[in-house]
């Protein structure tokens, strides 16, 4: 995967050197290039900010150096496919609290794209206008981390890049971590421990101790549906229901859900399992 990010502040992206995806850039797996907006202005302040036409606070970023880094990235050609097929358009994504919501599902669908850029922006945002003409060479994504406020898209930019580049074909070295952890299946994680069993007069479950596989499958499962129901029970409505066991449907009912048409629903307060 090849990846381009384009901000005001390139340092901020340092980051990226380190750990798993800086070994993963080191090790071929990862093309990652970042981009200083201010290279593409043309005057002597190198400005990239003006005020807002209709009034308002703060500033917004101007279309023209934009619209030069966009160029230049949409036009140096990716290695591997120079001469072969049409290339299909990289995908622009552009970190805005009032963009789509970052998830675990969107980062595996970006994890199969061959090119993404980022386009960070500051101050109030950058020109509408950009983004609508950017779709000539991308597919454009305003993408959100949460409902709250950063002050530009460089650190949304690192955690959505930390979260796609672990999913790229060999950057975590055991991919069998991929398939327990939180919201991989829409439920978060079960809690884990390690030695010693007996810590601070604090003891693991002992189920866990017992050997018994299929038992600890079971717990880790059904503390995966506690913590879920006591912490993001916003989740539980998405998830499939649909082929659990009659134990795993019990320990739902325990925590206030019934299974009605393969989907969770919550039993209203007050009543008894069925
Ligand atoms: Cl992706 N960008 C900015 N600037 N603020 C945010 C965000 C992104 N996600 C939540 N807040």
């Amino acid at each position: 995967m090849r990846i381009d990010v384009v901000s005001i502040f390139p340092e901020y992206l340092a980051p990226l050197e380190l750990s798993l995806i800086g070994k993963a850039r080191q090790d071929g797996l990862l093309e990652l290039n970042v981009h200083d907006l201010r290279t593409f202005t043309t005057d002597k302040h190198r400005t990239v900010d003006d005020t807002p036409y209709g009034g308002g606070a703060g500033m917004v970023m101007k279309p023209e150096p934009w619209a030069q880094a966009l160029e230049s990235i949409a036009a140096s050609q990716m290695p591997a496919n120079s001469q072969d097929e049409p290339t299909k358009k990289p995908v622009l994504i552009v970190p805005s609290p009032a963009g789509e919501r970052f998830n675990q599902a969107l980062a595996y669908e970006l994890a199969e794209e061959e090119q993404l850029v980022f386009a960070c922006g500051r101050y109030e945002g950058i020109d509408e206008r950009v983004i609508e003409w950017a779709d000539e060479h991308f597919t454009v994504r305003p993408v959100s981390l949460g409902d709250y406020v950063l002050n530009g898209g460089e650190v949304a930019v690192l955690a959505m890049v930390e979260a796609i580049g672990r999913l790229l074909p060999g950057v975590v070295g055991n991919p069998e971590s991929l398939v327990e952890e939180s919201h991989s299946d829409g439920l978060l994680e079960y809690p884990v421990y390690t030695k010693p069993s007996s810590w601070r007069d604090r003891e693991v479950p002992a189920v866990l101790l017992s050997g018994n596989h299929g038992k600890i499958a079971q717990w880790r499962r059904h503390e995966q549906y506690r913590r879920t129901a006591e912490r993001r029970p916003d989740l539980l409505p998405e998830f499939d229901a649909g082929r659990l066991t009659r134990a795993d449907r019990s320990a739902f009912g325990e925590l206030g859900y019934d299974v009605v048409d393969g989907q969770l629903r919550r039993r209203p307060d007050g009543d008894l399992p069925a």
